[in-house]
C-alpha cells in the first residue's frame, strides 16, 4: 500500500507571495515548483537560477546517451558522437557545474524518446536541471553494479554511490554512510564468511554466520527522506577469501555497488510515460570454493520535482542487489524494475535478497559452514515535490520502495 507523505515547506516571506503556476508577475517566472523557487531560492539542493544561466539547449534523445557525471561530458553511446564536450560552464547550449558535491547539467528542455536511456558513468550525484519542461518516453538509469568502463565491473556504483568492497583474504567493506561490513577470514582457510549488504533507505542483510566466523556486518539505513541533501546508496562489503594460494582463480566475492543519485528539476512540467527512473544497487559477486559472497548494494536517490509531475505507466525504482552466494553459488541479482526483491545468489549457501516494495524480503543471508552468502542490499529513496499535491499525478505507475514518496506542497 502506498503511503504519501506530505511535506510542508515553509515560507521566510509575507504578503501575497507569488504561488506556484501563477502567471509571472514582478519579474519572476510562473511555473515554479514552489512559493521558495518562485521567490527565487530555486530548486532543491541548492539548484537553481545559475546553473540554468546561458542554457538554451533544447536536448532531444533519440539514442542511447552517457552522461560523465565527473567532466560533463555528453556522448552518444553507440557512435560515441560528443553532444556536449567535457569542461565547466555552458558548452552546446548545456551549462555544467557543481553545487557542493551534487554536479548539475542545465538545459532549456530536455526529450528522451522511447526506447531511449540515458545513463551515466562518473563519481558525483547529478542533477539534470530544466528550465522549462523534463518529457520522457525512456529510461534515466542511475544504477550501480552495470556497465561500466571506469571501474571494475559490476561492484561499480551509480552516480554518487558507495562502491562495493572488495572481496578476499582480508576484504574491505563498502562504501557509502550505510556501507556493508567485510566479511570474516581466517589464515586456516575454514571460516570465510560472507559481506553485509549496503543500507540507505533500509539497512541491509548480513552476511551469514560459518560458525566461527561472524557475517559481514548490515549497512545500516542513513540520510534524509526529502534527500536534501541528496545522497546515493550504499555498497556491499566484499566476501572473506580463504589465505593465499588456495584455489588462486577464485576468493571471496566483491560487494555489488549502490545505486546512484539523480535529481531531475523542471521549473514547469516533468513527465514519464512508460520508462522510468532507476537507481538501483548492484549483485554482490558469488564466492570462491569456502569463501564468501558479496553484500548487495543498496538503492540509491530519486529526486523528482517540477510545477507539475506526471508519472504514467513509469517504473520508479531504487531497489537494493541480492547478495551473493558463498562457496561457488551464484551471483546476487541486481536491485529489479519491479517491486519484486532481487534474488540473492543461489546455492547451498545463498545470498540473502535485495529490498524493495515495502521492505523485510529476507535479507540477511543464511548458513553455517564455510563460506557463506552475502547479505542483501536495502532500498534507496524515492521523492517527488511539486507545487502542490493535485500538481502530482501517478497514473498506472510502479514506485518501489513505496514508502518513500513525497509530496512537498508549500504551505500557502
Ligand atoms: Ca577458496
Ligand atoms: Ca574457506
Amino acid at each position: 500500500m502506498k503511503r504519501v507523505l506530505l511535506l510542508l515547506a515553509g515560507c521566510g516571506f509575507s504578503g501575497q507571495p507569488l504561488q506556484p503556476g501563477d502567471a509571472a508577475r514582478d519579474g519572476a517566472d510562473a511555473g515554479c515548483v514552489t512559493a521558495e523557487l518562485c521567490a527565487g531560492a530555486g530548486f532543491s539542493n541548492g539548484v537553481g537560477e545559475l546553473d540554468l544561466a546561458g542554457a538554451t539547449a533544447a536536448l532531444d534523445l533519440g539514442a542511447d546517451t552517457t552522461l560523465d557525471t565527473t567532466t560533463g561530458r555528453l556522448f552518444v553511446d553507440a557512435t560515441q558522437t560528443t553532444l556536449r564536450a567535457a569542461g565547466p560552464g555552458v558548452n552546446s547550449g548545456m551549462r555544467f557545474g557543481r553545487v557542493g558535491s551534487l554536479s548539475v547539467l542545465g538545459v532549456a528542455s530536455l526529450t528522451i524518446e522511447q526506447g531511449v536511456t540515458l545513463r551515466f558513468v562518473g563519481g558525483d550525484a547529478i542533477a539534470i536541471a530544466s528550465a522549462t519542461d523534463i518529457l520522457s518516453m525512456g529510461v534515466v538509469d542511475a544504477s550501480g553494479g552495470g556497465d561500466c568502463a571506469l571501474t571494475p565491473a559490476t561492484r561499480c556504483p551509480g552516480p554518487g554511490g558507495g562502491a562495493g568492497g572488495v572481496g578476499g583474504n582480508a576484504p574491505n567493506p563498502g562504501g557509502g554512510c550505510g556501507a556493508g561490513g567485510p566479511g570474516a577470514f581466517d589464515n586456516a582457510g575454514t571460516d570465510e564468511t560472507g559481506g553485509g549488504g549496503g543500507g540507505f533507505g533500509s539497512p541491509g542483510g548480513k552476511g551469514a554466520t560459518s560458525g566461527g566466523g561472524v557475517g559481514g556486518s548490515a549497512g545500516s539505513s542513513c540520510g534524509d527522506d526529502a534527500l536534501e541533501p541528496i545522497i546515493a546508496g550504499s555498497g556491499g562489503g566484499g566476501g572473506g577469501g580463504d589465505p593465499p594460494g588456495s584455489d588462486p582463480a577464485e576468493g571471496g566475492g566483491g560487494g555489488g555497488g549502490g545505486g546512484g543519485a539523480i535529481q531531475l528539476s523542471a521549473r514547469r512540467s516533468i513527465e514519464f510515460h512508460g520508462g522510468g527512473v532507476r537507481a538501483n544497487g548492484g549483485g554482490g559477486f558469488h564466492g570462491g570454493m569456502g569463501d564468501g559472497g558479496g553484500g548487495g548494494g543498496s538503492g540509491g536517490a530519486i529526486l523528482i520535482e517540477g510545477a507539475r509531475v506526471v508519472l504514467e505507466a513509469a517504473s520508479i525504482v531504487a531497489n537494493g542487489g541480492g547478495g551473493g552466494a558463498g562457496d561457488k553459488g551464484g551471483d546476487g541479482a541486481p536491485g529489479t524494475t519491479t517491486t519484486t526483491p532481487a534474488m540473492g545468489g543461489t546455492g547451498p549457501k545463498m545470498g540473502g535478497n535485495g529490498d524493495a516494495r515495502d521492505g523485510n524480503h529476507m535479507l540477511d543471508a543464511h548458513g553455517p559452514g564455510d563460506g557463506t552468502g552475502g547479505g542483501g542490499g536495502g532500498y534507496g529513496r524515492i521523492a517527488l515535490k511539486a507545487a502542490s499535491e493535485s500538481a502530482i499525478a501517478l497514473t498506472g505507475s510502479t514506485l518501489s520502495p513505496t514508502e518513500h514518496h513525497f509530496v512537498v506542497k508549500p504551505a500557502h
